[in-house]
């Protein structure tokens, strides 16, 4: 299978749910709507199961299949990898991929400890000295209020930054009897709210602030031990059978912890799948001397700002609808005022990664960014285990 177009960049993915669809509505969605200088194609998309990645290609739009992720990326058609499987497989596939001079991006957390992550950064390192680059998915960065709130904080307009706080609340796994998935055992996806939405809010607040994390103090916390191994899925929960046995949940249901940025600011964070009711809630506040920001996951497409400049008379938090041409990305869809939505973040995503593969330069979050939101994780977890510590990072 060979391309016929010219300025192509022939993409190969290892995994098709949650992630695998959402990827492959971004790399399909892109070049219909922003001007790409490469034409990514949706080349090669592999799984394990031959007659169910079949179907999943021919469903996403995926050309040809693999069953081993080792023949993808040694295949000389393919042009980028990227990596929308569980954790434990990102270091190897990643590190394969980059050896045999392909592009990456692989979903967040970028592994499973900081060990995988750190020699995942030394190969992107390594492939970029061939021009060959490497990109982590924390694909909120690029939900447009986020990066209209950094585009602000660069422009000055909060001043100094005294307070962050962030929460990542979810529901699905209330229900005692959701099934037990991946995502609940620590050898597939290295720990559990933390990792999976929790290390979205730390790459959120790093980005929107600039300010690095130096040092944090974690609680993490398991509500529900075990959980039933059959039962129907829906969503990322669902409701468990009751006579198909159980599996052990060996993650985190729960995570809070303080942190401390470079320059003097403080943090408080949550992530959590037992905030009842709480949907996809992620929530990012930014107090500074001279102003402050609120963001709203579930209502993404506004951004409170608060301009302490103001005459007292008038000052207040307001709304901007971060739905105008003028803003980041925005202009590229619909006319002023429609919004966008989740999805929107991932073709974000492609599009920057392939600007970035064009002109030669390092894409952001890069693996040596998304390294240091591993040694963040890994800090709270010790600081956890430990149930005192304070850890630097
Ligand atoms: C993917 O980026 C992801 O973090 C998922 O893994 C989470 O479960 C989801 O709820 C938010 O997005």
């Amino acid at each position: 299978m060979t391309s016929t177009q010219q300025n192509a960049l022939r993409v190969g993915m290892v995994g098709y749910a949650f992630m695998g669809a959402m990827h492959s509505h971004a790399w399909r969605t892109a070049p219909r709507f922003f001007d790409l200088p490469l034409q990514p194609e949706l080349a090669v998309l592999a799984g394990r199961d031959q007659a169910a990645v079949k179907t999943a290609a021919g469903k996403l739009g995926w050309r040809d299949t693999e069953t081993d992720w080792r023949a993808l990326v040694e295949r000389d058609d393919v042009d980028l990898i990227d990596i929308c499987t569980p954790g434990d497989t990102h270091a190897d596939i990643a590190i394969a991929a980059l050896e045999a001079g392909k592009h990456v991006l692989c979903e967040k957390p970028l592994a499973n400890s900081v060990e995988e992550a750190e020699r995942m950064a030394a190969a992107a390192r390594a492939a970029e000295a061939n021009g060959v680059f490497a990109m982590c998915g924390f694909s909120y960065r690029r939900t447009p209020a986020l990066t209209l709130a950094r585009r602000l904080v660069e422009q000055g307009r909060l001043g100094r930054i005294r307070h962050i706080r962030a929460q990542y609340l979810q529901d699905w796994l209330t229900d005692e009897n959701a099934p037990m998935t991946w995502r609940l055992d620590k050898s597939k996806s290295g720990s559990g709210a933390l990792g999976d939405i929790g290390a979205h809010s730390i790459d959120a607040a790093q980005y929107v602030t600039g300010l690095p994390i130096q040092g944090v103090s974690g609680l993490l916390t398991t509500f529900v031990h075990e959980r039933p191994l059959g039962g129907t899925r829906v969503g990322l929960g669902g409701s468990g059978a009751s006579d198909g046995g159980t599996g052990t949940v060996t993650v985190d249901d729960a995570a809070i912890f303080s942190a401390r940025f470079e320059g003097g600011a403080i943090g408080v964070f949550e992530a959590t799948r037992f905030a009842t009711g709480r949907k996809n809630n992620m929530r990012l506040e930014v107090n500074g001397s001279l102003g402050s920001l609120a963001f709203d996951f579930e209502n993404m497409n506004s951004l409170e700002f608060y301009d302490a400049t103001q005459p007292p008379e008038t000052a207040g938090f307001s709304t901007i609808n971060v739905t105008e041409s003028v803003h980041p990305y925005t202009g590229n869809w619909w006319p002023a005022g429609h919004g966008l939505g989740y999805e929107h973040g991932f073709t974000h995503q492609v599009v920057d990664l392939v600007q970035a593969i064009a002109d030669g330069t390092t894409p952001s979050p890069s693996f040596d960014e998304a390294l240091r939101v591993q040694k963040v994780l890994h800090a709270i977890e010790q600081s956890a285990a430990a149930e005192s510590g304070w850890q630097h990072v």
